[in-house]
């Protein structure tokens, strides 16, 4: 697709009823002009400039029809949290490869998708990444973000559909746990992010970092050059409030001693 039809057809969000959704489609309606917002949720009333449709991403048709009219793709779709193999299975494993399905056979693209931290939480925490290592999941849900970047990097090798993927840390309003202040990005960031990929020339098969410029982040997106993110919050300024002693946690606990946190520990058994 040529990049004045990119342009001029609506951008479609999957995930759109969301907490993250909520706070991104009228930003997103201001920036891109048309949306069409899905979610297997009640997305609310339509915003003006906006079309919602309800729909499942496990099912390849609903998913094909609002594909085909679109121009690029904003992916944060699916489930978000751990929970069993069978649930996880059709919304972020099928669900993510319909929407790189249809987006090949329509010629549809770029795709800026939500990964997660989940997909390398089993690294130490303090340990700085960059984007270029392995991933080590630490959950069963940061598995299947791991396949969307692999299926991503396949998407791209072998058809050319170009993508994003941002490895969210904690995107909230603002941080609210000492492991937030390496790994917030506050709602404005993760927009300004957005934004960045989607105005790169090219963005290949990219996988970042979703992180606000905190003083104690972990990640670097220093290897990425394709595109101009440049964040302007810095969790530092909760510090005080949420660590006033200092940090006072166990630094041998599997949610201390561990990136990803509360999905480290959860059925740690080692
Ligand atoms: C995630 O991937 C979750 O979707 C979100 O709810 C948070 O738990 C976040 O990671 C985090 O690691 O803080």
């Amino acid at each position: 697709m040529s990049a004045a039809t990119t342009e001029t057809r609506p951008l479609l969000f999957t995930g759109a009823a969301g907490i993250l959704g909520r706070w991104l489609r009228p930003r997103l309606i201001e920036a891109y002009g048309a949306l069409i917002s899905t979610d297997i949720a009640d997305l609310g009333p339509a915003l003006p400039g906006e079309e919602t449709v309800v729909a499942d991403l496990a099912d390849a048709q609903a998913v094909d029809a609002l594909v085909a009219r679109a121009g690029r793709i904003l992916h944060f779709g699916g489930i978000s949290y751990e929970t069993t193999f069978d649930r996880l299975v059709p919304s972020n494993i099928v669900g993510t490869y319909n929407v790189f399905e249809a987006a090949r056979r329509h010629g549809v693209g770029p795709i800026v998708y939500a990964s997660s931290n989940h997909a390398i939480g089993f690294y130490e925490s303090g340990r700085q990444l960059d984007t270029e290592v392995r991933t080590r999941p630490d959950s069963l849900y940061g598995v299947t973000m791991a396949f969307k970047e692999n299926l991503a990097s396949l998407y791209y090798d072998k058809y050319g559909v170009e993508s994003a993927g941002l490895r969210i840390g904690t995107a909230r309003p603002d941080p609210i746990d000492p492991r937030h202040l390496s790994t917030w990005q506050s709602y404005e960031d993760l927009l300004r992010q957005i934004e960045a990929c989607f105005a790169a020339p090219k963005l290949g098969r990219i996988v970042m970092y979703g992180v606000s410029a905190n003083d104690r982040s972990w990640w670097s997106n220093a290897l990425v050059g394709e595109v101009d993110y440049r964040p302007q919050d810095n969790a530092e300024a909760f510090a005080g409030a949420l660590i006033p002693n200092g940090d006072t946690r166990d630094p041998e606990a599997p949610e201390v001693k561990y990136q990803g946190g509360p999905f480290v520990s959860d059925g740690y058994a080692r």
